[in-house]
């Protein structure tokens, strides 16, 4: 079924985006959970859950003490960032890191953390394979100057900027500081998962320079959100202490408000993409995004 404001046609790509002056619901026609019976941590009831919801809490991934270790390793690494870096981006407005890519690779403490069989494990189960890291951040959102980061669709981006084929990744976001409801928690839309929305517009050159600091396309219409959010029971804020972690699905719809608190809400993500599901061309036509963003 498609809801679509304007009739459009696209080509064999299921996941066409960005093609159209308007946008467009599909459905999404990759499994959540690609092999039921493989085994791992989760049990009957969160496999459930995230199949449901598209999102799943962890209550405590790691121990709180290895959060604040991981902590003072992440304001080590902004402390000694070097703004001429591309794998450093700033808030709008310079004066405070607001993402660090690539930590798995550049950082031996987050590297044998992405590598931890308390995260791949559960990245192998829902994906029903070997998995490969595509993309780890750390998101600081500092007290005050923290900027939000627009709602969307992770997959959006990676299919069409990067190549991903299918929807089968998942994020993980480990909380490093406690996530609040006024510091800026992800917010996701459960259910939005089962829902692809092609998005207007087109893709600027080097669209990465700036979708970073502030994402202006590929980002669905308000129209679209509302379909989504209506469709959906809500809007659901991940909020817990350092430690706990969100896995949520490639597709699931998800943003985050600016940080108004003086608290600031750091969060280690690193996302799964199954062995099956490499990247190829990126379907969007442009030449494919660095390697801190997308490893190929
Ligand atoms: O473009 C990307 O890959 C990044 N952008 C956002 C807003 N979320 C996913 C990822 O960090
Ligand atoms: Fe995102």
């Amino acid at each position: 079924m498609t809801t679509s404001s304007t009739k459009t046609t696209f080509s064999a790509d299921p996941y066409a985006s960005r093609l159209a002056e308007k946008w467009e619901a599909v459905e999404r026609v990759d499994p959540v959970i690609w092999n039921d019976r493989y085994a791992g941590p989760l049990d009957r009831k969160q496999l459930d859950r995230f199949q449901q919801d598209g999102l799943l809490s962890i209550e405590q991934l790691v121990g709180t003490d290895e959060a604040h270790e991981l902590l003072a390793t992440a304001k080590r690494l902004a402390a000694e960032a070097n703004p001429n870096d591309e794998s450093i981006v700033m808030e709008p407005g310079g004066g405070a890191v607001r993402s660090i890519f690539r930590v798995h690779r550049t950082n031996e403490r987050f590297r044998a953390l992405c590598g931890d069989s308390r995260l791949v494990e559960v990245a192998r189960q829902i994906l029903g394979s070997d998995v490969y890291i595509h993309q780890s951040r750390i998101n600081f959102k500092p007290g005050f100057t923290g900027k939000e980061f627009f709602w969307h669709s992770d997959f959006e981006t990676w299919h069409m900027e990067d190549g991903m084929p299918r929807m089968r990744a998942l994020s993980m976001s480990l909380s490093l500081t406690a996530n609040h409801l006024f510091n800026g928690p992800l917010m996701l839309v459960p259910g939005s998962h089962r829902t692809y929305l092609r998005c207007a517009g087109e893709t600027p050159d080097h669209h990465y320079r700036s979708s970073l600091k502030k994402q202006e396309y590929g980002v669905p219409s308000r129209d679209a959100l509302r379909l989504l959010i209506e469709r959906s029971d809500g809007i659901q804020a991940a909020t817990g202490s350092p430690g706990s972690a969100i896995l949520f699905d490639c597709n699931t719809m998800h943003g985050s408000v600016a940080n108004l608190s003086p608290d600031d809400r750091t969060n280690l993500f690193v996302v799964f993409n199954s062995i099956e599901n490499k990247l190829v061309e990126p379907f969007g036509g442009k030449p494919p995004r660095p390697a801190f963003l997308a490893e190929r």
